[in-house]
């Protein structure tokens, strides 16, 4: 059974820009807890007294996760970790030539020696003991077995070997481990994975084929650059692909999804599990099979990490999806008219980017020549948003631009951020978009206003040279 050490706390908060307040961090402790991670990498204390306070509170709230937390291999620093009442210390130091050489300035021997020292150090406190040899992969092998068995010996019982710049694949993950297997006294062995070659989680799969204990995940994938192996994708890879799941599988969205609110780092929309589109059927052949049976073209159903499948109508859509769409608006039409429907969705398909419910809708009417009972007239609205404070808005705006009925944005100041306007056929129509604007991570608050009359401006009222001198 594999194990999982989650370090959204920690590798996580090493992403770019991101930076957790203290109650968030407690949240999310809870939440990775009711997950059920073995192990919650909680911070490094020496970073700021925020951080150790998050450590004490975490350690404090009686999680069934082990707490851990982070240390450069110093006396003061494992003693702050001590102070925290974390339950193991993971001490970090490097071990690869170039970190020797230009970062260190160690000879292989003092790295031993000063490990030694500070892993007897640990013990001594109570800690128990996680030994990572930063930069493992890329480190001599045999100075990497010395390194690690005079680590066990001094008392860490864990070793985790950190692939820091993600240069593994998964046959060298494989072989590394099995040897270092045979080659190491009795310890667990976790697995931190950088993604910089996309490859993060498949070596992380590999290792713990071939003898490795634990992953190291961050929700998101966050982490320093390209991340570590996202919490969901590797609990849903062990659930569906190894048969393996201990985990609880329907708090990750709701994890995934507060990440993203306090953190401003959005993951794309094709991230697998938990991107918008996981879940989401767009071409004809593909939403014809799901609509007669979601296996077709799902390896799982959404429902267990409760989200819900979608379907996109426009041009690449067939008869069965829009026949269900019309469904679900209570409308049946004959084959012909389908067909006819179908055909004048692929031509405005071809004109621009999105179709909306409205869209379909008055194709509809037009085609079976009944009033569907959506009345089209213009509609203008102006819309104001307010973005979370810690959010570029520009990162909102970015997505805003996508609607075509989105005619104008502002950046504004004022209790909002964001003003626009907003030009629809009706009201569904408006419905749907703002729905959908709200749907944007980040935006916190909207307010709508109906344009009830729009006046022209005069071209008599302009100022120009000719006006102002009859005057
Ligand atoms: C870093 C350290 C680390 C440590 C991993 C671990 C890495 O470089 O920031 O303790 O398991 O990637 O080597 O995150
Ligand atoms: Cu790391």
């Amino acid at each position: 059974m594999i194990e999982i050490l989650d370090s959204t706390l920690r590798e996580g908060e090493q992403t770019p820009y991101v930076n957790f307040l203290l109650e968030e961090k407690v949240q999310i402790a809870k939440l990775l807890d009711r997950v059920g991670v073995e192990m919650i990498e909680a911070g490094d204390p020496s970073v700021s007294p925020n951080v150790a306070n998050a450590i004490e509170q975490i350690a404090s709230a009686s999680l069934k996760a082990e707490i851990v937390a982070h240390s450069l291999a110093r006396f003061e620093n494992i003693k702050l970790v001590k102070d925290c009442g974390a339950d193991r210390v993971a001490i970090f130091y490097a071990t690869s030539q170039i970190h020797l050489d230009t970062k260190l300035k160690k000879t292989p021997h003092q790295v031993i020696d000063l490990i030694v020292e500070m892993i007897s150090y640990a013990r001594s406190l109570g800690l128990k003991v996680r030994y990572t040899p930063e930069d493992a992969s890329r480190t001599d092998f045999e100075f990497l077995v010395q390194v690690c068995n005079a680590a066990i010996e001094a008392g860490a019982d864990r070793i985790s070997f950190a692939d820091t710049v993600g240069v593994m694949q998964p046959h060298s993950m494989a072989e590394r481990i099995q040897v270092l297997r045979q080659r190491l006294l009795p310890c667990k062995m976790d697995l931190h994975c950088h993604n910089d070659h996309g490859l993060a989680l498949a070596n992380a799969m590999a290792g713990i084929r071939a003898g490795a204990n634990c992953v190291h995940t961050t929700v998101n994938g966050m982490g320093e650059r390209c991340g570590i192996p996202d919490l969901a994708e590797v609990i849903l890879a062990y659930a569906n692909l190894e048969g393996q799941n201990h985990y609880h599988l329907e708090a990750l969205t709701e994890l995934a999804e507060f990440l993203e609110k306090v953190t401003g780092f959005f993951t794309s929309p094709n991230k697998p599990i938990i991107g918008q589109y996981a879940f989401t059927h767009k071409s004809g052949v593909h939403t014809n099979g799901v609509l007669k049976d979601p296996r077709t073209y799902e390896p799982f159903d959404p429902s267990v990490i409760k989200r819900e499948r979608k379907i996109v109508i426009d041009k690449y859509t067939g008869k069965k999806a829009v026949e269900a769409r019309l469904l679900e608006y209570g409308i049946t039409v004959t084959t012909q008219e389908l067909e006819r429907i179908v055909f004048e969705i692929k031509q405005i398909g071809d004109q621009r980017k999105q179709i909306f419910d409205a869209d379909i809708l008055e194709i509809a009417e037009k085609v079976t020549g009944r009033v569907i009972d959506v009345i089209p007239h213009e509609i203008d609205a102006l819309l104001m948003l307010e973005v979370e404070s810690h959010i570029y808005t520009s990162s909102v705006v970015r997505r805003m631009r996508s609607f075509r009925n989105v005619i104008t944005i502002f950046e504004i100041t004022g209790d909002y951020d964001i003003g626009a306007i907003i030009s629809v056929e009706n009201v569904m129509a408006m419905n749907n978009l703002i729905e959908e604007i709200r749907r944007i991570p980040g935006v916190k608050r909207s307010e709508t206003r109906l344009i009830l009359k729009k006046y022209p401006v005069n071209e008599a009222e302009t100022i120009d040279d000719t006006d102002t001198l009859e005057v």
